[in-house]
């Protein structure tokens, strides 16, 4: 493990985003609130008649009314519990607009860093990176480092079967004793493994950013609206090895097979494994599925800043009840929904 440090680099956090994530600033409270304020905005008025610019004198700084902000390899790590996939043996780099400790699987890598580099180990495996600012907010990140594919169609037992295109170029390798690593605030690793070889491990899998930034915007836009009290929805299906995608007659290009796609609903009415009455009906149905579509459908399409993706509504059948598909593919897609 090698670990690089510099020095203060602001300009690192170019194009990072400081006013962009909405989560960090909760954690701040009052005082992140406040710094929501445009303040600076006075400054920066036109001033009357071509006349100076005013300048209250400065206060002392307070950084916990700055939101913090984290960047991994040049992506803003966009909730304050987040994950990221790396090759073995590649570098991480790792920017913050704020001096943090940084912590790896419980030992400090760096303290008072605003940057940092970490060098994946060699072996697949699944490793927790926590930074701490001197407020005491945390990012907290499950590194996943992959099992690399090359043409295998079998991974230590575990089939895969062959991706008909795009394939990647490692799986997360998981073992039993990471299925509760965290990849979102409200998700965990374990929730989006393949129904195959149900007593095998390791397993092998893939999460994708995407369809967790459209997931969790849609439990916590419930949430907020008191539509449900799922502290996570219940993920159906969520990855898929090419075998099996095959194996149940999917789509042959399914975004599941790229962890791109998770079947979902809330469930905590019973915990009965169907999801709850949405449109209060009483009754379990279609439509219960229709009303989460139309909901996604709305708060995705009012966020210009929400990554684009797939959305399809599904009856119940013999072996599960209605569910709603969310991807995040890149350009939107629309399906199941009846008049
Ligand atoms: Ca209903």
């Amino acid at each position: 493990m090698k670990v690089l440090m510099t020095g203060v680099a602001a300009a690192a956090l170019a194009g990072a985003g400081l006013t962009f994530l909405p989560h960090f600033q909760m954690l701040g409270g009052a005082a992140a609130e406040a710094a929501n304020e445009p303040a600076s905005d006075r400054a920066l008025a036109e001033p009357p008649d071509g006349g100076e610019v005013a300048i209250a004198a400065s206060e002392p700084v307070d950084l916990s009314a700055t939101p913090l902000t984290v960047s991994l390899d040049g992506e803003t790590v966009p909730h304050p519990v987040w994950h990221h996939l790396v090759m073995p043996g590649e570098t991480i780099a790792l920017a913050s607009n704020l001096p943090l400790s940084i912590e790896m699987n419980g030992e400090m890598l760096a303290q008072d860093a605003d940057m940092a580099d970490w060098t994946a180990p060699d072996t697949p495996g699944t490793h927790r990176l926590v930074m701490t600012d001197a407020a005491g907010r945390t990012v907290e990140v499950s590194v996943f480092v992959l099992a690399p594919l090359g043409e295998e169609e079998i991974l230590e037992g575990y089939r895969i079967g062959t991706y008909p295109a795009d394939a990647p170029e490692g799986l997360i390798r998981l073992t039993e004793a990471d299925m509760d690593a965290p990849v979102s605030p409200n998700f965990t690793i374990g929730q989006f493994i393949c129904k195959q070889q149900p007593g095998h491990w390791p397993k092998f899998l893939l999460v994708s950013p995407t369809m967790l930034t459209r997931l969790e915007a849609l439990l916590a836009s419930m949430q907020a609206e008191g539509l449900t009290e799922a502290s996570s929805f219940f993920v159906m299906s969520g990855y898929r090895t090419p075998f099996y995608n095959t194996a149940i007659g999917s789509a042959r290009f399914s975004r599941h097979m790229y962890g791109d796609a998770a079947d979902i609903y809330p469930d905590v009415v019973g915990g009965d494994g169907v999801m709850d009455d949405l449109d209060g009906d009483g009754r379990i149905t279609r439509a219960d599925a229709e009303y989460l579509y139309d909901y996604a459908e709305s708060l995705y399409t009012a966020d210009p800043a929400m990554p684009e993706g797939g959305i399809g509504a599904y009856s119940a059948n013999a072996v599960h009840g209605p569910f709603v598909h969310i991807d995040g593919r890149g350009h939107a897609a629309r399906w199941g929904r009846n008049g």
